[in-house]
């Protein structure tokens, strides 16, 4: 399992690429006319899988895909994730990969290398991120190689479509209004001074400690989510518990069900010595316009118990999304999206090119530039320019023509 992370907001890149143009609304495309299929490979984090990010291309290029943006990086090498990445070279789908945020120099042939990027498969370009003088972007990858970051675009202060959301209280406060079920009576609810709280141990007075070889103290409800999309939970609690060894385990599932029978999805593992109530909130992605049972576990082993858990407010919100917006973002992320539009613009002129002919545009209309690199070097790299990528054109060949008299 290894972990990608986006490196850019999808909305964002998407109006990068293809905004619509000429309508005196927002911003402008690259490529206004282009068709965009959305494919969800990460999590609304925007972390994620190899193995789902794989699907994703060959999804894409199943679907009659010509380009895959990928605002997207990780540091492990991943032969499956490359296999696509060749498939949809096969299938004549260039793809449009961005350098990473890490102020990085890449070499060729490095351990330490960044992917998609460093893959090599000619029908990728790598782009990184240049500033508003045309300079490195502070935060952009970079290579001396041409044959690694292939390009450099647009990243800093780029103004784009954005989408938002805010949460509504879907419950008041669960620990008040609902009957919670226990699996032994190591949980219990009870007044303190000044609010309600559910505790374990039973006792909690922040001396008392919870018991050893807890293995399943589970304390339960169910919630109705029905007619709501996306519903987090928020709790505050106060967590005193022994790192390695103890846990409190919050966990969730779909419809109505008992966490010592049945499988729950696991949303954390809180632990340490906070010693003071905080909020925590958690995504209850399955639970969407369901019933949804939320559960807690304290687990502990033989030796060293500190003073519990108290969960004093446990509250479902619901998300509703706000106005659609423009807002401004910077990566190469967003400098990997007007590569991606320029593409499809060459490609719209075009549709009989291949990959490599879109991809020889794009490099060869480029202008190639001295620029000032980390640490006093400076040396050239391609700019991206879409009026050389179109004027870089060859003329269509077989041409039939007739002499005007
Ligand atoms: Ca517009
Ligand atoms: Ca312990």
């Amino acid at each position: 399992m290894i972990q990608w992370i986006i490196m850019g907001m999808v909305t964002h890149v998407a109006g990068i690429v293809a905004a619509e143009g000429n309508n005196g609304v927002g911003v402008s495309g690259i490529c206004w006319k282009a068709s965009i299929m959305a494919i969800k490979v990460l999590t609304d984090e925007g972390w994620g899988y190899s193995a789902d990010i794989t699907r994703g291309i060959y999804f894409a290029v199943d679907n009659g895909a010509k380009v895959i943006n990928m605002s997207l990086g990780g540091v492990v090498y991943d032969s499956s994730m490359f296999d696509a990445i060749r498939y949809a070279k096969s299938k004549n789908v260039l793809i449009v990969v961005a350098a990473g945020n890490s102020g990085q120099c890449l070499y060729s042939g490095s351990l330490s290398g960044i992917y998609p990027c460093m893959y090599y498969s000619d029908n990728i370009i790598c782009v990184g991120a240049l500033d508003q003088v045309g300079e490195f972007a502070s935060f952009t990858n970079y290579s001396k190689d041409e044959n690694v970051v292939h390009v450099y675009a647009p990243g800093v202060n780029i103004l784009s479509t954005i989408t938002s959301t805010t949460t509504v209280p879907l419950t008041g406060n669960l620990i008040e209004e609902k009957t919670w079920q226990k699996t032994d009576n190591n949980w219990a609810i009870h007044t303190t001074p000044g609010y309600t709280v559910a505790s374990n141990p039973a006792n909690f007075d922040f001396s008392a400690t919870y018991k050893p070889n807890l293995t399943n103290s589970y304390m339960y409800s169910v919630v109705d989510c029905r007619g709501y999309n996306k519903v987090m939970l928020q709790m505050e609690a106060y967590i005193d518990v022994e790192s390695n060894y103890d846990g409190l385990y919050i966990s969730y599932t779909k419809g109505e069900h008992n966490p010592s029978v049945d499988q729950f999805v696991s949303l954390a593992k809180e632990v340490g010595r906070k010693n003071e109530f905080k909020e925590y909130n958690y995504l209850l992605q399955y639970c969407s316009n369901s019933l949804c049972t939320i559960a807690y576990m304290l687990m502990s082993d033989g030796l060293i118990q500190y003073t519990g858990v108290a969960l004093k407010d446990i509250r479902i919100y619901y998300f509703v999304p706000l106005d659609d917006k423009y807002g401004i973002h910077m990566g190469t992320s967003m400098a990997t999206s007007h590569v991606t539009g320029t593409a499809a613009l060459v490609w719209a002129i075009n549709p009989e090119y291949s990959y490599a002919k879109v991809r020889e545009k794009i490099l060869n209309g480029a202008k190639r530039q001295i620029i000032n690199g980390y640490g006093n070097s400076s040396y050239p790299v391609r700019k991206l320019d879409v009026w050389g990528a179109l004027t870089h054109l060859i003329a269509p060949a077989n041409l039939r023509y007739k002499k005007i008299k």
